[in-house]
């Protein structure tokens, strides 16, 4: 090689450098061959490096997603989620996964016994027909009745999904640049629901305050969204800027919130409790920092809240009244406690 590229003409190519063609029958054999020898290592490097970044890139993006914190290691499948649809959902999923594990494996299978099996090294001789009807029927209307039978159970699904008749309240839920508006409409309560203080105070750039002190960081609001349990709730989502997406995994969907459509979606959770989840809609800077918190309280206790936000004077001074009585029962019973 020194001495071709002593007597060829080092050149730049696209492709990376590569040497010169040398001038002689015996040479130009050689040359070609380093051409080719050097060209491939370019495309090789490229691929590298292409590969390269994409792996830095996804560690960066996985190291940076806030939910992964919250998520438990290896736990890897969908959740089944608390209400009926999510656990439809879940069954479908596993359903499709099993069937698509099954034909992984026959296929691959088939595959690699005939690498192995029938390689040349093994005297294997290929066959020299190229066409059969009796194979393409078969190999044409299995795979359709697969599809079939998977899809008929995920239609169903679907339109189960999608019937948000016989909801008991309706609320609309509106995306902003980077936060949600929730409005009951039938009661016309409405506020804005914020990423939380503490997060938003210390996921600021060189704030000092580390994450780890941050209880559900990036992932708490200032003001969740309550509905009442064993409820068929409706929404309506929309946006009031660009395309956001609604998403608590726990529900079962994730709906898209785009501005001048409304589309509607309908939850009924059974049990109480605290459910989380995020813009799934990449969205503009702050994309990462609007999550959503739904908090489902037995229907009585909703009630309550509800009746506080539509008179929030009448709910203040019960709560005023509260607070100046406390000291009074502590101190007429000073030994409980
Ligand atoms: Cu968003």
């Amino acid at each position: 090689m020194g001495v071709l590229l002593a007597r060829g003409r080092a050149r730049r190519s696209g492709n990376g450098w590569w040497v010169g063609r040398v001038p002689g029958p015996a040479s130009r054999y050689m040359d070609l061959n380093w051409r080719r020898v050097f060209r491939m290592g370019g495309v090789m490097k490229r691929i590298g490096t292409i590969y390269l970044r994409l792996a830095s890139a996804a560690l960066a993006l996985g190291f940076s997603l806030p939910s992964l914190a919250a998520v438990e290691r290896w736990k890897l499948n969908m959740t089944p989620g608390v209400t009926e649809v999510s656990r439809q959902v879940y069954d479908i999923h596993m359903t499709i996964l099993w069937i698509c594990i099954v034909i992984g494996v026959l296929v691959f299978g088939a595959m690699a016994v005939a690498i192995f099996r029938f390689r040349k090294s093994r005297g294997a001789v290929a066959a020299t027909w190229s066409h059969n009807d009796k194979a393409e029927v078969v190999l044409t209307i299995v795979p359709v009745l697969i599809l079939v039978a998977m899809a008929w159970p995920a239609t169903q699904v679907l339109i189960h999904m999608a019937d948000t008749r016989n909801a008991e309240m309706t609320i609309e839920v509106t995306g902003y640049q980077w936060k949600w508006g929730y409005r009951y409409v039938d009661s016309d309560v409405s506020f804005i629901s914020s990423l939380a203080r503490n997060s938003d105070d210390t996921r600021q750039l060189g704030s000092g305050l580390s994450p780890d002190q941050v209880k559900s960081y990036l992932l708490d609001v200032d003001r969740p969204l309550v509905i009442p349990a064993d409820t068929k709730v409706r929404f309506v989502i929309t946006s009031g800027d660009v395309i956001h997406s609604w998403w608590v995994p726990a529900l079962g969907w994730k709906q898209d919130a785009i501005p001048g459509i409304i589309n509607d979606q309908w939850t009924l959770v059974k049990e109480p409790g605290i459910y989380r989840g995020q813009c799934a809609e990449l969205c503009g800077k702050d994309h990462g920092f609007m999550p959503i918190v739904v908090e489902v309280k037995p229907k009585t206790e909703f009630a309550q809240w509800l009746a506080a936000q539509q008179n929030p004077d009448a709910a203040a001074a019960a709560a005023a009244i509260a607070t100046t009585a406390e000291p009074v029962a502590a101190a007429a019973a000073p030994g409980q406690g």
